[in-house]
């Protein structure tokens, strides 16, 4: 039987709603990915270890909420431990749902490479169990191969981003776990991501941007949204749009601009959720907390009127 707990993650007043953040108070919860599945708003995070030296996680947690007012922790139905090829760090997550069936993407450490992976699970509940879909890697072979973005678009196909400091992208087949196109690296220029490709950038030279890591790819209307992780140390959070799943895609600036929020890492989600729309990203303000003890915490926002992002200000409230 689950547990429902109450966290303090909003207050209602009247009509108007108002983050107290971090989300979830009872442990470290980090990168979280938001999906709305039938009436309910799942958070699918990381989980930092209180006193860690780096980023040495090894489970992913879901918690849910009906009204973004009480939440139930759904512990963790996913861990390294799951994955045989996989010995240690339990990064950025996402978990999508296709016909029933719920995908949970994430990075982790591959014992076949010796450096980062994309791996995928898959369940039958979006809480869980999900099982190791393959039995190996998705994707490996490189440091870059972490924090896996997929979006099944309203036509059905479905796309993956990831990577850090590169940005690798295909198109998935419909069962969700092997690649329909092959997979490039996506040429970053000024105009599409502040910045060229890593391998082109001047060193010394100053952007307009930097892509990091940590995309979050959606559709919104008939654009196409990837917000990530900028800056380098420390992160803060930037977008590009286009009109097309696969690009050309158009920088587009700065969502959450760089203060203090305890963490030099940055990783943002967002979910539009019974009429409201909500960006969820990382801080270290729990009591204890700090760049490898991260929180989940969430602003409401509203797009402009032509589908662009407002400036987001972090919160504490
Ligand atoms: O949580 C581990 C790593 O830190 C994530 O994969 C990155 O996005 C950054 O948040």
């Amino acid at each position: 039987m689950l547990e429902k707990i109450i966290l303090p993650a909003m207050l209602l007043t009247a009509a108007v709603a108002v983050a107290e953040n971090p989300v979830v108070q009872t442990c470290f919860t980090t990168d979280p990915a938001p999906m709305v599945y039938s009436d309910t708003l799942y958070l699918y995070t990381g989980h930092d270890e209180a006193g860690a030296d780096f980023f040495w996680m090894q489970e992913w947690r879901v918690y849910s909420t009906a009204d973004m007012v009480n939440w139930t922790d759904h512990g963790s139905p996913l861990a390294i431990e799951d994955f045989s090829w996989g010995d240690d760090r339990a990064w950025a997550p996402q978990c999508v749902e296709r016909n029933g069936k719920f995908y949970f993407y994430v990075p982790l450490h591959s014992k076949v490479s010796g450096t980062m992976a994309i791996g995928v699970a898959v369940g039958d509940s979006p809480v869980g169990p999900f099982k190791d879909a393959l039995g190996k890697p998705l994707y490996d072979g490189s440091w870059d191969h972490i924090d896996p973005t997929v979006f099944v678009d309203d036509d059905g196909r479905a796309y993956i981003y990831w990577g850090n400091p590169n940005i690798y992208y295909a198109e998935l087949n419909d069962d969700m776990i092997s690649f329909k196109s092959e997979v490039k690296v996506l040429e970053q220029t000024e105009d599409s991501f502040g910045a060229p490709s890593p391998k082109n950038r001047v060193k010394g030279k100053k952007y307009k941007d930097t892509y990091t890591e940590g995309p979050w790819f959606y559709k919104r209307g008939d654009k196409y949204y990837l917000l990530y992780a900028a800056g380098g140390v420390p992160e803060h959070i930037s977008y590009s749009m286009s009109d097309s799943p696969m690009g050309p895609w158009k920088y587009m600036g700065e969502i959450m601009q760089l203060h203090d929020t305890g963490s030099f890492t940055n990783h943002c989600g967002v979910a539009d959720f019974k009429g409201n729309s909500y960006f969820f990203y990382h801080t270290g303000k729990l009591p204890g907390g700090g760049g490898f003890a991260r929180s989940a915490a969430v602003e409401q926002f509203k797009y402009n009127p032509d589908g662009t992002f407002p400036t987001i200000t972090s919160t504490e409230e």
